[in-house]
């Protein structure tokens, strides 16, 4: 399908959005307001938009630990993420969980994971659940170059490719494994040639471009409801800040404006003032109508409760 105005608008806003909530996320971190693990997605935001703007609600994505922008692009709400992050009561697990554990299985999204690879058995059975159900639902793992060394990557490849399961193996290739330079871990140059062992399609796109990531995904996406299998789809992308938000410097990002030549945002910019699908002044309207959203769920996290000590061990265990 031809992308309407409308829909890059909406990629815009969504690109914006997770840029946003990642500035505020980095900040409140480093301020002392969120314990645990924040993996900024600052850079990447073109993969998720693009991927997930060729989905349905109903269709299913796996996240990683780097999963902020996964999950606003698949519709999350950002205060129920935010407060999460704060580790409040309101938040996604009530507190419970933290950046790596938010999911919504009402927008499809399955979850974020501290496990490096895990996301890809769970996308594999839940493209295995479309295909029993008779849905022609569809199910995305994102994960990164350092995890397609991993066992999990060649296990549900293989089996999702002997199956014909509707999957969709999006790698975003970001070139470092915390410090492990893929130049250095993978065996080959382009993770999407490791399609050919699994007799399936590879596709390696420009991850800054969120059009092309759409164009790519909407063609696998298409081969999966036609019942033909999954597609690896790997995007070359960058991480602009460190593996991690440290309390130390250990990991320094460079700093920022450095990166402009990769920046997935303004490269969609420029195409919506060249096709005169938007102008500088109503982007900048998306982007202050961003912020104050973003400040917003800051300000509800902020003022979410702490759960209680005597709640330890509510939403733990099934009943
Ligand atoms: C099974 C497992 N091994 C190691 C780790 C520690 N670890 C966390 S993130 C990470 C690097 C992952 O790199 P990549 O898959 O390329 O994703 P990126 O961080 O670049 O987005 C590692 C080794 C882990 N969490 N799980």
């Amino acid at each position: 399908m031809a992308l309407s105005p409308e829909m890059m608008l909406e990629m815009y806003r969504k690109m914006v959005t997770i840029r946003t909530f990642e500035r505020f996320a980095v900040q409140e971190f480093h301020a002392g307001n969120i314990p645990g693990v924040v993996h900024a997605y600052i850079g990447e935001e073109a993969v998720a938009v693009g991927v997930c703007t060729a989905l349905k609600v109903t269709d299913k994505i796996v996240s990683t630990h780097r999963g902020h922008g996964h999950t606003i692009a698949k519709g999350a709400d950002i205060k129920l993420m935010m407060a999460e992050l704060f580790a409040r009561s309101n938040g996604y697990c009530h507190g419970r969980g933290g950046s790596m554990h938010i999911a919504d299985f009402g927008v499809g999204m399955l979850g974020a994971n501290g496990i490096v690879g895990a996301g890809m058995p769970i996308a594999t059975g839940a493209a295995l659940a479309a295909q029993l159900e008779g849905s022609d639902g569809v199910a995305v793992a994102f994960f990164g170059d350092g995890a397609s060394n991993e066992g999990a990557f060649h296990g549900s490849l293989n089996l999702a490719s002997i199956w014909k399961l509707p999957a969709i193996f999006v790698c975003e290739n970001n070139g470092m494994a915390i410090g492990v330079p893929a130049s250095y871990a993978l065996s080959v140059e382009d993770v999407s040639s490791r399609s050919v062992s699994y007799n399936i399609p590879g596709i390696t796109v420009d991850g800054s471009d969120v059009i092309a990531v759409y164009e790519a995904v909407e063609q696998a996406v298409l081969r999966a409801r036609a019942g033909s299998g999954p597609t690896l789809v790997e995007c070359k992308t960058h991480r602009w800040r460190g593996h991690a938000e440290q309390k130390t410097a250990s990991d320094e990002a460079p700093p920022d404006g450095s990166n402009a030549e990769f920046d997935p945002i303004p490269k969609l910019a420029s195409r919506l003032l060249e096709q005169d699908i938007a102008t500088r002044s109503s982007l900048n309207g998306i982007e202050s109508e961003v912020e104050t959203a973003v400040e917003q769920a800051v300000e509800f996290a902020r003022t979410s409760p702490m759960p209680k000590p005597e709640d330890a061990l509510l939403e733990v265990f099934a009943p």
